[in-house]
């Protein structure tokens, strides 16, 4: 059965439809770069809004900004289905649920008219513009500035149209300043500490480097919120989509998977205001740092500690990595002695829990999370989650080996051969060719110099360093895996 509004009343009884009127759904928010995440998370909030009373002017308008052939593939597909998609919730430990996500009202491709996607988001109805452009995407260096002279910022900045996310923002801006029609919100949904500090320094750096009225104008209207974001979403490889397909009995095009935990926690800042998306599970607070700072530095920082040496050790599937118990001990230790203690537990929170809770999603069998997705863009990942607690573990002299382990296992991993000489497709987008070289020089202790690790304190410290060559040797010589064996405490 394909899927469009036409069949939607018509799908098999196992596929949960909502029943909320949609064609009386209008467009308020617009979402910059519609990834798997976005679509397992925000649209999921926002579909159980729309079945509020009231809350119907709230629909999605996905924009898509990259310029390559599958984003014009995945735009050409949700418009064939009216924005629908399936979404295939998997709890470890009942049947999965099939739902049709219904709050992508609208979906725009950029690329094929950029300036039609501009004002797109200048029409008075869009009051929030979210996105998901990844870590990396905002172009903040490690001291925080945004890297305005970054070439493809640059590049940008010269544009008529402008590509970035944060040109397009400015852009649209100016056209309703120039309208007289209220700003929008802006809410960063990405894995970045701070990240609507980080959103409206990127957009405000952007916008004073073009027109420095208009950037006046944006400080003083503009809200960026920041929030917390929380659901495990693979990738969806050609076989996932044949299974989800062939389990729902719906020839979805673009099919999503996910756990069934979803969290979002947001400061709220939304002056020309939001949907009720309290009422769906969202937590508004004022302040969002705890919860940010604990699921990046204790999930997300899990995450590349077990996917960078897990790989290299052979796994390829999250769920398989949990039965390695090394795999396992690495985690509870780099939990319990390196991150827990430097973080603060928010309000109802307790972080032992919080990391129990994790280990258990990491163990989900039903959703077969990909060790190399996560792997993946480590040199934008690993900065954000990883930074912070590698600088107070080294300011306080702590036992710095599972830090250590963890670099020492990065510049393994760029060599895309795991320790049974196996290969693997290292996907490094943002990596520049000094931090390759300097991953690869005969001096093993060059590769601090990364820029991927600038700020972190590992440079300058010549205990740090001899335990890291000693992790590279050993790594060189014997492997990740008897590595790892060596540094577990228990
Ligand atoms: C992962 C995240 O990309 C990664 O490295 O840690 O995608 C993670 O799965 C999500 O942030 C979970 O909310």
């Amino acid at each position: 059965m394909e899927l469009n509004t036409a069949t939607l009343d018509r799908m098999p009884a196992s596929v949960i439809v909502p029943d909320y009127d949609r064609t009386a759904v209008t467009p308020g928010i617009a979402h910059l770069s519609v990834g798997n995440f976005h679509r397992a998370h925000q649209a999921v909030y926002t579909d159980r809004v729309l079945g509020i009373p009231g809350q119907s002017d709230w629909g999605i308008v996905g924009i898509g900004l990259l310029d390559i052939a599958p984003e014009a593939e995945k735009a050409a597909a949700l418009q064939a289905q009216n924005g629908l998609y399936t979404l295939t919730e998997c709890p470890s430990d009942r049947p999965d649920v099939v739902r049709v996500v219904k709050s992508l009202v609208e979906y725009i491709h950029a690329p094929a008219d950029r300036v039609a996607a501009i004002r797109r988001l200048a029409d008075p109805a869009i009051r929030i513009v979210t996105m998901t452009i990844t870590e990396g995407g905002y172009y903040m260096d490690e001291t925080g500035r945004f890297m305005s002279e970054h070439p493809a910022i640059a590049e940008d900045l010269k544009r008529d149209v402008p590509h970035t996310p944060f040109g397009i923002l400015v852009e649209a801006s100016r056209l309703r300043r120039n309208a007289g029609v209220e700003p929008f919100t802006v809410l960063s949904c990405d894995n970045v500490p701070h990240n609507g500090h980080v959103a409206r320094n990127a957009v405000l750096s952007w916008a004073e480097l073009r027109d420095k009225e208009l950037a006046e104008w944006i400080g003083e209207h503009i809200a960026f919120p920041s929030c917390m974001v929380d659901r495990i979403t693979p990738a969806v490889r050609p076989a996932d989509a044949a299974r989800l397909n062939a389990a729902s009995g719906v020839n979805d095009l673009m099919p999503v998977f996910c756990e069934d935990f979803i969290q979002w926690v947001v400061e709220d800042n939304f002056p020309v205001g939001r949907p009720a998306w309290e009422k769906v599970g969202v937590l508004f607070t004022d302040n969002v740092a705890p919860y940010e700072q604990v699921k990046l530095r204790m999930l997300n920082a899990s995450h590349s500690m077990m996917g960078i040496p897990g790989v290299l050790m052979g796994h390829r599937v999250v769920s398989e990595a949990m039965k390695d118990a090394r795999i396992v001990s690495l985690l509870e230790e780099f939990l319990g002695f390196d991150s827990e203690p430097q973080l603060t537990a928010p309000p109802g929170i307790s972080l032992p829990e919080y990391g129990l809770l994790l280990l258990n999603r990491f163990r989900n069998p039903a959703i077969s999370d990909q060790l190399l997705r996560i792997a993946s863009d480590s040199s934008s990942k690993l900065p954000v989650f990883v930074g912070d607690t590698a600088r107070g573990v080294l300011g306080k002299g702590q036992d710095a080996r599972r830090i250590a382990f963890l670099l020492a296992s990065y510049c393994a991993y760029l060599t895309g051969r795991d320790d049974h000489g196996n290969t693997f497709e290292v996907v490094e987008p943002r990596l520049g060719a000094d931090d390759r070289a300097l991953a690869m020089d005969e001096n093993p202790t060059r590769a601090l110099e990364m820029s991927v690790f600038a700020g972190w304190g590992v440079d300058e410290n010549p205990q740090f360093s001899s335990i890291f060559v000693e992790m590279r040797n050993s790594i060189r010589e014997r492997g990740v895996a008897a590595t790892l064996e060596k540094i577990l405490v228990h």
